[in-house]
Order: C-alpha cells, then structure tokens, then sequence
C-alpha cells in the first residue's frame, strides 16, 4: 500500500473543493496570476521529461530496492508530489490530457486510436504555448503517443502543430526483440511480461539515443528559449535494459505484495476486469519476481539517462534558467490486487511520479502530499515561465506548492478508466478514494479509507458508518463529470479494458 497522510477532507473541504474545480474550468486566462518569472531577465526554458508506464518505485519516493540517484537529485532542487495522479492510466488518453490540459471526457480520447484534434481541431497544446511565445519547441521520443515497442522509431500519434523539431530515436532493443524471454505469449510485446538483459551499452539502447539527442538539441539551442521533451520509452514493456542493471537487483530480495484471493467477491467486476486473467495474467510467482525484477532494471536504467541530461544542463550553464518537469504517464501494477500494469482505478494505477523544478522557487527539496494532477503542470509551467495560457484548462497551477509544500490546497484528483461500454470514475483526496461504474455507480461503487490499514482491500462502499463521505464523494464525481461520455452501444454484462491485449500499449 502507498504511504498517506492522515488529513482527512471535511465536508466543508469537499465543497470548497468542488467549487474550485468548477472555477478552475471557467475562469478566464487574464484573471489567472502570471507571474512574469524569468532569469536574469531572460525567458526560462523547459526540460520536459516523461518516463513511460514509470509507477512510484523511485528512491525519491522511498522505494527500498530500485535506486535511482539522478531522479533523486532532481528532487532535491525541485518538489517531488507524494499524490500525484493521472487522469487515465493508459498512454494516449493520459498523455492528451495533459498536453492539452483537458480531462478525457472533454478530449473524447479512451483509447490509442482516436486524436485530439479529431474532437478539438483548435486546441493550444502546451509546446504550442511555448511556440506562440517565441520559444524553439521540439519532441524527442515519446511524449504524445507511440505503440511501444511497435511504433519505435516512428512518428506514433504525434501531433505535428506541437514541435518545430520532433527526431524518432531507435535501439538495438528494437533489433533484438526476438531474444526476449516471454512469460505471456498470448499478449502483445507492449501488453506482456517480456524481458531483456541486454548486451552492449546504454548508448546503443533507444533511450540511450534519446538522451544524446536531447543533449545535442540543448547544445545547440542554448541560446534562444526552448522547450525541450524528452520522451523515454522505458519501463514500458519488453523491460529491456542493459545486463549491468539487472545484476545489481538480487532476485530473492523481491518480495510479492499478498492479496485476498476472494477479492473479487469484494469489488465490482470492472475494477479488476484490466487483469485477465486475473491473477497476474496466469503467471508463476518466479516469472513474476524475475518480470518485476526486469522492471526494476528498465528503471534503473532510465535513471541513469536522466542522469544525462541533467549533467549536460550543468555542463552548459542552463540550470539556472531552465524550468524542468519530470513524470510518469501512468501508474502501475506489480502484483498487488492480483493486479499488473495499469487501467485500473486503483491506487497503483493512478498514481504516478511528478517532479517539479523551477529557478527561484523558495522551497526546494520539498515533498508535497498534496493531491495534483497531470492537468497541472501545463497551467504550473505557464505561470513559471510567466505566459498566459489559453481559456479553459482544467487543472492550476502548482506553483504556490513550490514555494510551499504545504500551501493551501483543496483540490482532489480525479482518474477515469474505460471498460468497453461504460466508464470508472475515481476521485481522491488525501484520504479517501471513491469509484463509481458506470452512470452514478450502476456497475458498482469502491470506497477506500487510506488512513486504515486495510486500505484497498477493504470497500466500504456499502458500509453504512461511511455513508455520508460517500455521499460527499459522489457528489463531488457527479459534479466534475457533470456530462460523462456515453456511448451508444448498452452496457455489456462483461467489462472490458480499453484496448486489446495484443496491443501496444
Ligand atoms: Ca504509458
């Protein structure tokens, strides 16, 4: 179970906070506070680094295992947010609402086909901000979507209007993906538990290539503003790192999280409905520990591209003046629940590592329990870099949290998943998690009190002692989803996850 706090939200809070939500959405940009923060009079720029299908197993983060020393430095000059949640745990939704700062339900986006623009041909990305300001912006990698790994080197689900510069990085991990030990053949290569220690360098793997492209772009940019991200596809499936990374994580030293096998006796039929089967996809717990451990390594090593980049903003006198983001698309399941991977509305799921480091913020290497979400960080860096962004983002700006962790905040967060014909929505604050299925919960309802110490394994949905939070909650998700999407097709009396098996997700 993640670590909470023990701040509850009162009644009172649930309502300040519903009604920030709906101010949020309608206040217009020119009364929003920019403030006009640059260095030495000169613009910031913007290191936008994302991490894919990268959960919370982070030293910053306190993860006993994986060891992460770059990510942790950048903590250290920035604030690392404890309850950071995605707004769909699946790489395209996720990833549009946050570059267009729009929740799913307004972007329409559930899946891995459809575009953004395709709904909303107008919208202002957030590098497109940048771009109307005067900044370079370019993309490296993946940060809107790309099928992983079959979409490597390609331009994926780009969105062309985003960058001045986009390069398409391809490894020998692409090369070599018939040396990859399958435990779930039956599912695709970027929906599986494959792995690789792999030989050779970390410059010869995908993100390795990557890295060295964003540095090259901050080499020869340094002069004018840029908007720089730097997308990496690791540790999304196949984990594929090199062998170094794997030896250094003891096998035995992986311990896998125990859960009720009668849980699903327990919680509605959706919420475990992204696990088939379910436990852990029919896998041995020895090919789970040695898949966990694979994961860990991809971490490790994408840790140490990171490492990278921050060495070169140094070397290049940029740190000073660059604003830098670190996050994960979505969360992840190891185990726990029976769960793996993401699409669920668990905890594990939803939450993802978000690092926020700004020149001049008062209160660096600070954590924040606060509950944000990816749809902050486009209004957090407009404020940063002093622009005004477009009308109508859903999220705020995080600003006042990097100068004080514990600044007022009463802001929940919210994350949706999609089971084929009908949606989960899920609301959390610091305390309490509620999910309701389907329209006002007619596929079920969850309530887990995180300050118990039975947290996800005990729904008190239906526990009449929590019937006025529940209450609170479920007004607080009908009011965010005033108008959920609905489809035409009637629900189906088995849920389904949002995209197929075989798919790269
Ligand atoms: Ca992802």
């Amino acid at each position: 179970m993640p670590q909470t706090g023990s701040n509850g939200f009162s009644r009172r809070g649930f309502l300040r906070a519903a009604g920030a939500g709906a101010a949020a959405v309608m206040m217009p940009s020119a009364l929003r506070t920019a403030v006009a923060a640059t260095a030495n009079g000169r613009p910031l720029n913007v290191l936008f680094i994302a991490s894919d299908d990268l959960n919370c197993c982070l030293g910053c983060y306190g993860h006993p295992l994986v060891r992460t020393p770059n990510i942790d430095r950048l903590a250290a000059r920035g604030t690392t947010f404890d309850r950071s949640y995605c707004q769909f745990p699946l790489c395209s939704p996720s990833r549009t609402s946050l570059m267009t700062g729009l929740r799913p339900d307004t972007t329409q986006v559930f899946d891995l086909a459809k575009h953004f623009r395709s709904v909303v041909p107008d919208v202002v990305t957030l590098p497109q901000m940048f771009m109307r300001n005067g900044y370079f912006s370019a993309r490296v990698g993946k940060i809107y979507h790309y099928g992983v790994p079959g979409q490597i080197g390609t331009n994926g689900l780009d969105d062309a209007p985003s960058w001045n510069q986009r390069v398409n990085p391809r490894g020998r991990d692409k090369v070599e993906e018939k040396k990859l030990t399958n435990y779930t053949p039956k599912r695709g290569l970027g929906a599986g538990l494959a792995f690789l220690a792999a030989d050779g360098t970390d410059e010869e793997q995908t993100d390795g290539i990557g890295a060295g492209a964003a540095i090259k772009l901050m080499e020869d940019r340094r002069d004018k503003p840029f908007f720089i991200g730097c997308g990496f596809y690791r540790p999304h499936c196949p984990y594929v790192a090199p062998k170094k990374y794997f030896d250094r994580i003891p096998l035995d030293a992986i311990k896998l999280p125990d859960f009720p096998r009668d849980l699903p006796k327990h919680v509605p039929a959706a919420a475990l409905a992204s696990t088939r089967p379910w436990p852990w996809f029919g896998v041995s717990e020895q090919q789970l520990r040695e898949s966990i451990r694979a994961y860990y390594a991809a971490i490790e090593f994408m840790d140490a591209q990171v490492g990278r980049l921050l060495d070169a903003l140094d070397r290049l006198k940029l740190a000073d003046r660059t604003a830098i983001v670190f996050w994960g698309d979505n969360g992840y399941h190891l185990g726990e629940l029976g769960l793996l991977m993401k699409q669920s509305d668990f905890e594990n799921s939803a939450r993802v590592p978000l690092i926020v480091s700004a020149p001049g913020q008062k209160a660096p290497g600070k954590r924040s329990t606060r509950t944000v979400e990816l749809l902050d960080i486009y209004p957090t860096l407009a404020d940063v870099c002093g622009l005004t962004p477009p009308p109508g983002l859903a999220g705020a700006s995080l600003r006042p949290l990097l100068d004080d962790a514990n600044a007022a905040w009463d802001r929940p967060a919210y994350t949706q998943v999609w089971r084929g014909s009908y949606g989960g929505y899920s609301v959390r604050t610091d305390r309490w998690r509620y999910t309701m299925w389907g329209v006002d919960g007619r596929e079920g309802e969850e309530l887990y009190d995180y300050d118990s110490p039975k947290g996800e394994l005990a729904n008190l949905a239906h526990d009449p002692a929590n019937a006025a939070t529940k209450a609170d909650l479920k007004a607080l998700a009908r009011k965010n989803w005033a108008k959920p999407y609905l489809p035409k097709r009637k629900p189906s009396a088995k849920p389904a996850p949002a995209s197929r098996p075989d798919a790269d997700e």
